[in-house]
């Protein structure tokens, strides 16, 4: 069975709780469950969320032993992180990048992402169901 990891960056564990007119209603719990009910037996999925840098490129990297696949909102990082990018382009599987909101209708500083250069598929705008059409997606490219 694949194994699949969800990375959330910065400041994502308040989903839910602020800004509802731009990243929706449902808690990152609501995303991790809906995730769970999308691969249902299909995969095995490890649910991750951090507000430092140096630990999402502890992750992705753990993920080169442990992961078929990523599906990662790297936040804000999205916009800065060179040392994101450089992990994720040590990670061999498929990666596909999620944006809640559509950063391309935003403030000009969001409408360039490093993690694109390395993504698979960008997905930005379809909310929270933005990360069940990644893993269908990611299914699709495991199976
Ligand atoms: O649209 C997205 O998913 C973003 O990755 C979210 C980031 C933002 O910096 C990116 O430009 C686009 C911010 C995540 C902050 O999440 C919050 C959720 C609820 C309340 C406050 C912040």
């Amino acid at each position: 069975m694949p194994d699949i990891l969800i990375l959330n960056g910065p400041n994502l564990n308040l989903l839910g709780q602020r800004q509802p007119d731009i990243y929706g209603a449902q808690t990152l719990d609501d995303v991790a469950q809906m995730c769970r009910d999308v691969v249902g037996q299909a995969a095995d999925l490890r649910f991750e969320q951090s507000n430092h840098e140096g630990a999402l490129v502890d992750l992705i990297q753990d993920a080169r032993q442990t992961a078929d696949a990523i599906v990662i909102n790297p936040g804000a990082y999205s916009h800065t992180s060179v040392a994101i990018l450089d992990a994720l382009n040590t990670f061999d599987g498929p990666v596909i990048e999620v944006h809640i909101s559509n950063i391309h209708k935003r403030e000009t500083f969001r409408h360039h992402s490093f993690v694109s250069g390395r993504a698979d598929a960008v997905i930005a705008g379809l909310g929270t169901e933005g990360y069940a059409a990644a893993l269908r997606r990611i299914l699709q490219l495991l199976t």
